[in-house]
């Protein structure tokens, strides 16, 4: 359910876009000394430099805003943060200038402040003088920075700045190495290798899963509604033994509808993937099980190259009809000949059925509960054509809008709407 109506030339301009203006999700605050990421956000109000350097002034700009003034030379604020999480971090300053010539700030990393390295994390990032078309803040993908207490500098130079706060907010938590898992060819029977049976009471579980939000600014090329959000319950959740992922009507990040995405820490290579799954329902949901490339990520475009399976979309406006995909370069999208088959399932928003692929070097089959609907055998024309011969990660996702949820419109009276997971099993040939 990737790019789909993006053309390769736009998706390459999204891709550039989206690494110069990439807007996160920014929900609640995390206290700095709060170790626990529930929302990985975290504040730092510029008022609260624990030193400094240079000419500055603590000033009360507006009602319940106290921010730093610094004067038109160069300065530097030092602010002691604890990162709790290692992952790269967008960061947000918010300040305005207050002289005509462009500040340049950067942010500096000082590694635990034992041996005096320092690194510089964001890059420059330039406040425009007065007079130029400037939104409040400035943001940057920062480095990579690790889970620790940080002595973070930020400097001033060149202009006169009115600087508010600082945020650092994930983009995507680090995976060291992906896990991959791998299925013998020769093997015979399927054996469970991999389940989520969601048990516990919570978050998702954080050694399985990881949330995408890396296209949110990007509308996730198909122009969906939603913003993905990392770390919260009222998205994503595990209670009553499913994973419930909530899809709500309320404005965050210049979106109208929060989500989620959380995509599986593992990579397989074949298997049976079965997802027992309940499905929401209301015109403009947008709900989907599917599999992209292992160690892909949104960002990296090449789409549909690369290669997707969807084992179930379902959109709102068209009730319980189930739909699996295979795209490739040759059989995709855009051009109309994407491999589809479709089913209609009664009452699959009402009751868990189980969406099911059974995927090998040889064959994609996918079924809902024992009815096997689509079929697409490797026809052995190579990678254009057949893209499956490589480990695959699983994605779980509830998306609103878009090129294909929303052609009916969105029912607001509608929300919020959940897709339960009762399960996700896994099964190689061992
Ligand atoms: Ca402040
Ligand atoms: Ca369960």
């Amino acid at each position: 359910m990737l790019y789909r109506t993006i053309h390769k030339g736009v998706a390459a301009v999204l891709y550039a876009f989206s690494l110069l203006t990439l807007s996160v999700v920014i929900h609640s605050c995390v206290g700095q000394n709060e170790r626990k990421m529930e929302t990985p956000t975290l504040t730092v109000e510029a008022e609260s430099y624990i030193s400094n350097s240079g000419n500055i002034d603590i000033i009360n700009e507006k009602k319940n805003v106290v921010s730093v003034q610094t004067k038109d030379n160069d300065s530097w604020l030092c602010y002691k943060i604890n990162i709790p999480v290692t992952g790269r971090y967008n960061i947000r300053l918010y300040a305005k200038n207050s002289s005509e010539k462009q500040a340049v700030c950067w942010i500096e990393d000082n590694i635990d402040n034992i041996d005096g390295r320092v690194y510089n994390v964001s890059g420059n990032m330039l406040i425009g003088g007065k007079g130029s078309d400037y939104p409040g803040f400035v943001q940057k993908d920062g480095a990579q920075l690790a889970p620790s207490t940080h002595f973070i500098k930020l400097h001033i130079e060149k202009g006169a700045v009115i600087f508010d706060k600082l945020t650092f907010t994930m983009i995507r938590e680090h995976e060291s190495s992906p896990v991959i898992s791998y299925s013998k060819t020769d093997g015979k029977d399927w054996q469970l290798v991999w389940n989520d049976e969601f048990n516990g009471l919570g978050l998702p579980d954080p050694t399985k899963w990881i949330y995408d939000t890396a296209g949110n600014a990007a509308s996730w090329g198909n122009n969906e509604a939603q913003c993905y959000t990392i770390g919260r319950k009222e998205n994503a959740k595990v209670e009553n033994g499913s994973l419930a992922i909530t899809a709500i009507k309320e404005d965050l990040e210049g979106k109208k509808y929060t989500s989620a995405r959380l995509i599986s820490k593992t990579a397989w290579q074949y298997g049976r993937i079965e997802v027992r799954a309940k499905l929401p329902k209301g015109r403009g949901t947008w709900p989907a099980i599917w599999m992209m490339p292992g160690g892909w990520s949104f960002k990296d475009g090449n789409w549909p190259e690369v290669g997707e399976i969807d084992i179930l979309e379902h959109v709102g406006y068209d009730l319980n009809v189930i739909h699996a995909s295979a795209h490739s370069k040759d059989y995709q999208w855009q051009a109309g000949n994407q491999k589809t088959g479709v089913i209609t399932v009664p009452g699959a928003t009402e009751n868990f059925h189980n969406y099911i692929l059974e995927w090998s070097s040889e064959i994609l089959k996918v079924y809902v509960d024992d009815s096997c609907y689509f079929t697409y055998k490797n026809e052995g024309f190579g990678e254009t054509k057949w893209p499956y011969n490589k480990p695959f990660y699983l994605i779980l996702n509830l998306a609103i809008g878009g090129a294909w949820g929303s052609v009916k419109g969105i029912d607001d009276a509608a929300f919020p709407q959940t897709m339960y997971v009762d399960y996700v099993r896994i099964y190689q040939k061992k």
